[in-house]
């Protein structure tokens, strides 16, 4: 008898699912489907589990397909059931090609192509169904959203959009995605939300199409180059109750999260002075050095290194002024100092300097020292003038920490209220009036 296993979370069960057990239990005799519990879900940063592993079991017992559920509850554990049920195949998706290699030495692995595109559009109740999402642009941050998108139950990236049909072909083949378009129309029409991930200057029209299609928007930073043009988009997904988001990953990840509730409640006394710096050195003929791409640090890095400082001051401030360092037509390096009534803040960003990468909170009694890479937040000190009353705070960062905005996303999606408080309107509101105070000056500076 030849036995046949497999796993996932199964969560929403869905065609894509059932499909992949149904081709599982051709492959032998006996199919033994190990289901994830809640906590190595948790361990291995998957996010937004609806169902309980009970719930989820019962949903595959019901498919008829399983021989034997066991459960998945440890890492590790795949080796011990091979070897303990005497398993022939191990079967799982090509989401997770080359992933389970290791498992050769113990039996053979099988690679199933995955199910394109799952869902049933005739549920208009998204919250009742996967919420499929189309990309537009197809470089690398559109690549690393892909991959971080599995870890994130409820969502899958269906389809791209480029205006370059080969290159939406490309990143279509090698995602295993339904549609690759170079018409927005029918590429829009085919999706229920949208993640852009394309150059800056290109957001802004395509924040506004996207809206008009009745399609909820996620955005790569920042979200537009114009404070008004900022403004007007909100004002437009709001009259039609539908989400915008900025992808600023840092605003959405828990601990980031945390540090701000904490010095928000006083535990550092009044908050007089954020100092934040973000940078990452450059090389190469890239959209990050170009003048007519918008390039630059302050376009883009500034959005992170304002995130604490809006979070913490507000828009209100009285004064802001900047330093930069020019190389063929961009800030290679730029240095932000403002004065607000009652506190100051400053930031330094560069592609072509290198700086400690820190953020500090200061406050009247004491002040939080985050080191780099903070915007990726894995821990932080609050640190008092007697140093034994240093406290230490831990926390998880998976991945590539996009997941964190994802599951934001749909998350307001599915709730009545389209604004997150991790990242208000008048936060990203504020972080592209800034950017559009720089340009406006830079222009200047640059004549
Ligand atoms: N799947 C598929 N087509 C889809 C979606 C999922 O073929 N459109 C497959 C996955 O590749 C996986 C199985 O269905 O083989 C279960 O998917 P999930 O519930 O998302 O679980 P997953 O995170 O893939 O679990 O130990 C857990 C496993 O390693 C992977």
């Amino acid at each position: 008898m030849k036995k046949v296993i497999t796993y996932g979370t199964f969560d929403m069960l869905h065609y894509g699912h059932i499909n992949l057990l149904k081709r599982a239990k051709a492959l032998g005799d006996y199919l033994i489907v190990g289901v994830t519990t809640e906590n190595y879900d948790k361990g291995r940063g998957k996010l937004n589990v609806q169902k309980s592993c009970i719930d989820r079991i019962n949903d595959v017992r019901a498919t008829g397909l399983a021989d034997e559920i066991i459960i998945e509850e440890y890492e590790g554990q795949k080796i011990d059931d091979i070897q303990k049920y005497g398993i022939d195949i191990f079967a799982i998706g090509s989401d997770w090609v080359g992933k389970f290699d290791y498992l050769k030495e113990y039996c053979d692995v099988v690679y199933l192509e995955r199910t394109k595109g799952i869902s049933s559009t005739q549920i208009r109740d998204l919250s009742q169904r996967i919420v499929e999402i189309g990309i537009i642009g197809s470089g690398r941050i559109a690549n690393r959203f892909v991959l971080e998108s599995k870890y994130v139950s409820g969502v899958d990236v269906v389809g791209v959009y480029n205006p370059n049909q080969a290159s939406a072909d490309a990143f279509c083949a090698k995602h295993e995605l339904k549609i690759a378009s170079s018409n927005f129309d029918s590429f829009a029409e085919n999706v229920d939300a949208i993640y852009i991930a394309s150059p800056h200057k290109t957001h802004a029209d395509y924040i506004r199409q996207a809206l008009n299609k009745g399609k909820h928007v996620l955005c790569e930073k920042p979200i537009t180059l114009s404070k008004t043009e900022t403004e007007s988009l909100y004002e437009l997904a709001n009259s039609k109750n539908l989400v915008l988001l900025e992808a600023i990953k840092t605003a959405y990840s828990p601990g980031f999260t945390h540090l701000i509730s904490l010095v928000k409640s006083g535990c550092i006394g009044t908050i007089k002075d954020v100092e934040a710096s973000f940078t990452k050195l450059t090389t190469g003929n890239l959209r990050e050095l170009n003048p007519q791409m918008a390039g630059g640090s302050v376009t883009e890095l500034a959005s992170y290194v304002l995130l604490p400082i809006v979070k913490l001051f507000g828009n209100d401030f009285c004064d802001v002024r900047f330093f930069s360092s020019y190389e063929n037509g961009v800030d290679i390096f730029t240095k932000g100092l403002f004065q607000f009534k009652q506190s100051t803040a400053s930031f330094k960003v560069g592609l072509g300097v290198k700086t400690e990468g820190c953020l500090i909170i200061s406050g009247t009694k004491g002040y939080a020292y985050v080191p780099a890479p903070w915007w990726k937040t894995e821990y932080f000190e609050l640190r008092y003038e007697d140093l034994n009353n240093t406290k230490k705070y831990f926390y998880k960062f998976d991945g590539d920490g996009l997941r964190y905005e994802i599951e934001e996303f749909l998350h307001l999606i599915n709730s009545p209220k389209k604004e997150s408080y991790k990242l208000s309107i008048k936060e990203s509101t504020a972080i592209s009036s800034v950017i559009d105070i720089y340009i406006k000056g830079q222009k200047t500076t640059l004549i």
